[in-house]
């Protein structure tokens, strides 16, 4: 008994330490991107705290419209993802995952279905929901400091510019006077869509003054269906080319510039272009008549989505269904545990053997 609350107390230390470096690597490891709301990996927290974040857990596309390449991991494994690291114990990951199986294996049949699979990916979609809830608790007192419950777009505005490096007192004091404030271009870019965005969370009456739940849906789009909306509405904006507020194929494999600088070239765009063909043709297209329009793309970037969650049960079957049932075994899972969880079981014998 002592050891077991031993081995649970240091998995408890193992966690808060894998959940810090997680936080880091979230703010560090976001790929490059075009859109205005771009930042570079920023050294002031606050900063961090308080812009709305391009990589949202459970939504398939990114803010800045790249897909979300850890999507299934984040629906397969909710809260509990940071507890698979690339190089934790592979035992201690293997009890993880088989102790998953059995609570998506709701019938115990000792296989899972895909409607299974569906209902457990709506319980974790769920859990990254109140992950959202919880830590927005947080952010919204650094922008309400007084916590009279309120924030306005100007105390957000000092805060953001104050996180760019101006003066927080004077900035305040200049807002207050109504004297204009130096800002370079970029800033103003990025200050302008957060405005539009903070119309957009602010509900009636529009006195741009946002509540907490407010401030969660301007954190978070994919909380609210109007703010979800708003997030499609953007992304379309960056990648349409034409302007006819759809996109093409060739409009959404379109390279955003500065997508890959510093990487190695030609065959990084190659497997980025395949990826979005495939999706954009086989999943967002929901119609295929080769365009996709704002309510094809909301209803694909719809968490909440049954049908969606659906589709993402197949698909993972699918991948490692090797005996073709249509279910996914223990044994299956196990083997590619490098697809649910972003983190191998170390076979050793093949290691070696790849190794000469
Ligand atoms: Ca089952
Ligand atoms: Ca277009
Ligand atoms: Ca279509
Ligand atoms: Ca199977």
């Amino acid at each position: 008994m002592v050891s077991k609350r031993a081995f649970l107390c240091s998995l408890g230390s193992i966690y808060l330490s894998l959940l810090f470096v997680f936080l880091l690597m979230d703010v560090y490891a976001r790929p490059a991107n075009s859109s205005a709301l771009k930042e570079k990996p920023a050294d002031n927290k606050d900063e961090n705290e308080i812009l709305p974040p391009d990589h949202l857990n459970g939504v398939k596309m990114e803010l800045d419209g790249h897909l979300n390449k850890e999507f299934h991991q984040e629906v397969f494994l909710g809260k509990e993802m940071e507890e698979f690291e690339e190089d934790s114990e592979p035992r201690r990951n293997r009890k993880k995952l088989v102790v998953i199986f059995s609570k998506v294996d709701i019938n115990r049949d000792k296989k899972i279905s895909a409607k299974e699979m569906q209902r457990w990916i709506m319980e974790k979609t769920e859990e990254h929901f109140q992950e959202a809830v919880e830590e927005n608790k947080m952010h919204f007192r650094a922008v309400d400091p007084d916590g009279d419950g309120h924030v306005s777009w100007d105390e957000y505005k000092i805060k953001f510019l104050a996180s760019k490096g101006l003066n927080e007192k004077q900035v305040a004091e200049k807002i207050k006077n109504n004297e204009e404030l130096k800002i370079d271009e970029e800033t103003q870019e990025v200050l302008d869509n957060l405005k539009d965005r903070w119309y957009q969370a602010d509900n009636p009456p529009a006195d741009l003054l946002l509540n907490e739940e407010e401030f969660l849906s301007f954190l978070h789009p994919e909380h609210s269906r109007g703010m979800l909306k708003f997030m499609v509405k953007e992304i379309i904006r960056d990648l349409d080319q034409d302007n006819d507020k759809k996109l093409t194929l060739s409009e959404f494999i379109s390279l955003p510039v500065g997508t890959v600088e510093n990487q190695q070239a030609q065959d990084v765009d190659d497997d980025w272009v395949k990826d979005r063909k495939k999706e954009f043709e086989e999943v967002i297209d929901a119609n295929h008549d080769g365009i996709v329009t704002m309510e094809e793309l909301e209803e694909y970037m719809d968490p909440m989505n049954e049908y969606n969650a659906l589709n993402e049960a197949k698909q993972m079957i699918a991948v490692a269904d090797e005996n073709q049932n249509h279910h996914l075994e223990l044994e299956e899972i196990l083997k590619y545990s490098e697809y649910f969880t972003g983190s191998k079981l170390m076979d050793y014998a093949r290691n070696v053997h790849e190794e000469f």
